[in-house]
């Protein structure tokens, strides 16, 4: 029998910390072993070899841990689950031990045991995703590992209204985000092309607004043809409450986004009432920014604040994002209601209508105990008292919005669109259609994070980074799954690990073994882009 209390992995980590340090040898022992991405704070060899066999049991110091352990077996293949303070030889013991930081984690491996802490159950779960990346045919590999992440926010967006994904395709975008211990999932769910998710007071936001009657074909730069296939998708609140649980499962937090005032032709379409602009309206069938935005009338304030109150209902996350991106306010200039809101409300212009229309969504939500979370188009015109910005045009947005003390999501388009080329914006090379611009996995690697004109006191409002798949020309499943990786491990490492213990080559051959936990769970990617990108 053995103590769990009794380890003394951090010791032999700091150890081997001082002596790393002393050598000055970059994770030279990572390098041996199967590739961990994203890279481990600390990671040393140990001698020994772990083997599950039959009387290989997972141990659990709680009930409350049951869950977790449950999915332990299951991922490892192991069959029996016991809950004890001590375990037997051949075990996996997890245990949260309040003494590490939040999800956070320690892992030895050595001949007779593989023993896990956790700061909480994330970080038992993190352990897990390094556990599967640690084995071989072999077993598990001798090592003791001291792990934590950078940034509490690592994102990833899916952009549904363009392409719709169903809820089986959502859950594997969601496995491949806990491969690479990412942990919030913005769920881009309204946009022009369609209106994604069910709400019981408004039936026809899915009944009208879900549906377009064909697709732009072709880069909507230069084609003005369409495909004259009818289009459409959405989720039932039930689909949206499995994949929450879902996520969940996966210590994943799902943060919906509903855009609003702009990107809203959906949204018109099917309630044409709150519209600035009276007309005919049909959910759009072409890409680019459009024209049409949500008039600020009280019958549209009532609307979102019923839309946003089953939002609320339905999703636990702390966070709702409600876009403000790209609101064209032409239809504002032109309309006697919005000009008159601006003189009697003393606004400046447009921007500061803006600024009103989204202060206003701010109190319902504040009111309802969730944050808003905006584009960085939310800065024009005046910052919403608690919103967090998503810096999207560059990092200057982002900057800023820290620099006045409100939270940062860095999700830049020069460094973090997924929607962008990998390798080549060259047609005559045959890469599949894009949005434009030229993204190889060279570059999101070398992405950083924290701007560097900020404060100490200024760098705790960037909570983190997030990259983005919008979806206008990522038809398939298969598709998105060929844009985002291997892109995401980049991302996981910009946002997981050291950056000071960043290194492109060492990536790179860590990154092969990765390709081959793809192999193995079925994701399409873009096996080439490792080749290409050390080219560049
Ligand atoms: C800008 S980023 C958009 C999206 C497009 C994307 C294409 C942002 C907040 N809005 O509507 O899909 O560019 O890259």
């Amino acid at each position: 029998m053995r103590n769990l209390n009794t380890l003394n992995i951090l010791s032999v980590m700091l150890l081997m910390l001082i002596a790393t340090n002393a050598c000055n040898q970059k994770n030279a022992s990572v390098i041996e072993l199967n590739g961990l991405v994203p890279l481990p704070s600390v990671v040393v060899e140990i001698e020994g070899n772990f083997q599950i066999n039959g009387r290989t049991s997972i141990f659990i110091n709680s009930e409350e841990l049951k869950k977790l352990g449950d999915y332990f077996a299951k991922q490892l293949g192991v069959n029996d689950l016991q809950v004890a303070d001590e375990a037997n030889e051949n075990a996996i013991a997890l245990a949260i031990d309040d003494g590490l930081p939040a999800q956070s984690y320690e892992l030895e491996i050595n001949t007779d045991n593989i023993s896990i802490r956790g700061g909480d159950e994330a970080g038992l779960f993190y352990a897990l995703q390094t556990l599967i990346q640690l084995k071989t045919e072999e077993g598990f590999p001798g090592v003791a590992i001291l792990d934590s992440p950078r940034f509490g926010y690592r994102g990833m967006m899916l952009d549904v209204s363009r392409h719709f994904f169903a809820v089986e395709e959502i859950k594997t975008f969601l496995d491949m985000m806990a491969l690479h211990k990412l942990n919030k999932f913005h769920w881009h769910l309204t946009d022009d092309q369609g209106w994604r998710i069910q709400i019981e007071k408004y039936p026809l936001l899915t009944e009208i607004g879900s549906k377009r009657k064909e697709t732009i074909a072709g880069h909507a730069k230069e084609s003005n043809e369409f495909d004259g296939i009818p289009y459409g998708g959405f989720y039932t609140q039930e689909e949206i409450r499995e994949v929450i649980s879902y996520a969940a499962d996966r210590y994943i937090e799902v943060i919906p986004e509903i855009d609003m005032p702009g990107h809203s032709t959906a949204t018109l379409a099917a309630y044409p009432n709150l519209s600035c602009k009276e007309g005919a309206y049909e959910v759009s069938t072409k890409w680019r920014v459009h024209k049409n935005i949500l008039c600020p009338t009280e019958e549209t304030f009532d609307f979102l604040q019923n839309v946003l109150a089953e939002v609320i209902e339905l999703f636990p996350s702390q966070y709702i994002h409600i876009g403000g991106d790209e609101a064209v306010k032409e239809q504002w200039e032109g309309s006697e209601f919005c000009q008159n809101v601006i003189d009697s409300l003393d606004l400046k212009d447009e921007h500061g209508l803006q600024s009103y229309f989204i202060k206003r969504i701010e109190v319902f939500l504040n009111q309802n105990g969730k944050k808003l979370i905006g584009w960085d188009e939310i800065l024009e015109g005046g910052l919403s008292p608690n919103a967090t910005v998503m810096s999207w045009r560059g990092t200057k947005g982002g900057t800023k919005a820290a620099t006045q003390e409100h939270d940062v999501i860095m999700t830049p388009n020069s460094h973090l669109y997924f929607d962008h080329y990998q390798d080549s914006v060259d047609a005559t090379k045959k890469t599949p259609l894009a949005w434009g611009g030229l993204l190889p996995l060279k570059k999101v690697y070398s992405y950083e994070p924290m701007p560097s004109e900020l404060s100490v006191e200024q760098q705790k409002y960037i909570l983190g980074a997030q990259a983005n798949l919008w979806t206008e020309y990522v038809p398939n499943f298969s598709h998105v799954q060929y844009m985002t990786l291997p892109r995401m491990a980049a991302l996981s490492e910009v946002v997981w690990s050291n950056p000071e213990r960043k290194n492109w080559e060492d990536f790179q051959t860590r990154l092969q073994d990765l390709f081959m936990i793809y192999d193995n769970n079925g994701f399409n990617y873009a096996r080439h882009t490792l080749r290409t990108s050390t080219d560049q």
